[in-house]
């Protein structure tokens, strides 16, 4: 049994001021509204709703974060991210959640990494390599899972993870500061690259891998 699957809902924040202040590592899930964020959450620590999904884009509206537990200890957290791309918000929210959006990216200590989910039928979009442009400079790792790639068939799977590993490895290769780069195909209803991706978030939050009895 995984780590993860011990995760509970933490708190949902909507103000910078309100970020947990405990220096616990976390990871965040990023990317564009709808791409399976949530999804991806709930899949990985083997529940049906703690972060919530939808088939409505914009759902997630606010900064939500699950506690990882070892042995009843709070000692890391996943945090689940509104998508960008989604028009459907007025302009006022829009700037609010850009503001809250970049402001925790970009000075969020506790932040050891991000992954950052891509549709497979879609691939790299202008506002994911925006996204990439942007944080990338810290420094820290940005792992992609090329989702919901359940939709492909198999020469359309590898295809979708080859353009997105060769755009990354071109970023890497032309940015000396930027973090590392990796990506993997994922499925959350097939359940396609669970331990791949579950071993790496282990690894960023230091959590150990070593499977609890249960
Ligand atoms: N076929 C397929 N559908 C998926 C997969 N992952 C998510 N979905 C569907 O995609 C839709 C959006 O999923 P969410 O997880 O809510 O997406 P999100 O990125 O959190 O969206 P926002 O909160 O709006 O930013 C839902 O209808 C999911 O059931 C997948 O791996 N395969
Ligand atoms: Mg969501």
């Amino acid at each position: 049994m995984s780590k993860l699957q011990q995760a509970k809902f933490l708190v949902t924040v909507n103000h910078i001021a309100d970020l947990p202040a405990d220096p616990l590592p976390e990871v965040a899930f990023a990317g564009r509204s709808n791409a399976g964020k949530s999804t991806a959450i709930n899949v990985l620590c083997s529940q049906k709703r703690l972060a919530f999904a939808s088939k409505t884009p914009g759902r997630t509206q606010h900064i939500n974060f699950f506690s990882l537990a070892e042995k009843e200890e709070h000692i890391a957290n996943l945090v689940d991210l509104p998508g960008y791309g989604f028009a459907q918000v007025n302009r006022k929210t829009q700037s609010h959640w850009d503001k809250l959006l970049s402001t925790y990216l970009q000075e969020r200590v506790q932040l050891k990494g991000m992954i950052l989910i891509v549709d497979a039928r879609r691939g790299l979009t202008d506002l994911d390599r925006n996204m990439l442009n942007w944080f990338c400079p810290s420094g820290k790792p940005v792992h992609i899972l090329v989702t919901k790639c359940d939709k492909l068939n198999q020469s359309e799977k590898a295809l979708a993870l080859k353009s997105v590993q060769s755009e990354l490895s071109v970023l890497e290769k032309s940015h000396s500061n930027f973090g590392s780069l990796t990506a993997q195909l994922f499925s959350s209803t097939k359940r396609i690259g669970l331990e791949q991706a579950d071993v790496l978030l282990c690894v960023w939050l230091n959590l150990s891998t070593i499977k609890v009895s249960q």
